[in-house]
């Protein structure tokens, strides 16, 4: 079974319109909705938004539901000055940007035994070029970095940027590629920019968070498709 989820209902909206025969379950605080795309079995959940709800959601797909993979598609913010509102992009590996144990000696994002980056799967991320090229549409990809903070200055974003070689920020998909690495489920990760995480950011994201949240689960949609 294919697990997709976003962190808002906004992002799973343009999903459940195109999902066949829905049967939702409530667990505890969150509805999951098992249904049907293309002959596909998918589990499709919002987590509500930050590192904690998404691990939630994404370790109650796997272990409840049987997620075999987790696709997560939603919006985010431009640290790459490459990206536009409405721009899409995979994260090749991602970053929790605000662990700090730098006391211990360890570089910001680094938790023992744990790590700092979460490397994404080959396969899906094979699988997601192919639909770009199929769909003439352009994909980027690159380091996304998650915290429990919405960016909206250009010195932070400056410095999670370089720090990390990022190229987006967003709050839910290291806390997902956390628990999908835990269970050994193959993870993919796509965002829509929505903002520039700058002094605009706020505005920009409640005036673009529809529009981009479409484009990126209008594409997660096509690779369903084709897994
Ligand atoms: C978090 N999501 C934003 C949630 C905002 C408002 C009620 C994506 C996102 C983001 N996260 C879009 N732009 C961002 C930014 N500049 N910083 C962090 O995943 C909730």
């Amino acid at each position: 079974m294919i697990g997709i989820m976003g962190a808002m209902i906004e992002e799973i909206e343009p999903f459940l319109k195109r999902l066949s025969d829905v049967k939702t379950t409530q667990i505890g605080r969150n509805a999951y909705h098992e249904g049907l795309y293309g002959g596909k079995r998918v589990t499709l959940a919002y987590s509500r938004i930050g590192k904690v709800n998404a691990a939630i959601t994404a370790t109650a797909l796997i272990e409840r539901f049987g997620a075999d993979k987790i696709l997560f598609s939603g919006v985010a913010g431009a640290i790459g000055k490459d990206l536009r509102i409405g721009d899409l992009i995979y994260a090749t590996k991602l970053v929790q940007h605000d662990v700090d144990i730098t006391a211990f000696g360890h570089p910001i994002g680094f938790i023992p035994e744990t790590g700092d980056f979460f490397e994404t799967s080959a396969e899906l991320n094979k699988i997601a070029e192919e639909v770009a090229l199929a769909k003439g549409v352009k994909l980027g990809k690159g380091v996304i970095a998650t915290g429990d903070q919405f960016v909206a200055d250009s010195v932070k974003k400056e410095l999670i940027g370089e720090r990390f070689k990022a190229d987006a920020v967003e709050m839910e998909g290291a806390s997902v590629a956390c628990a999908c690495d835990a269970f050994r489920v193959p993870f993919f990760a796509l965002r829509a920019i929505s903002d520039a995480a700058d002094m605009d950011a706020g505005f920009n994201f409640d005036a673009f968070l529809a529009s981009s949240a479409k484009i990126s689960a209008d594409f997660v949609l096509d690779m369903v498709a084709k897994l």
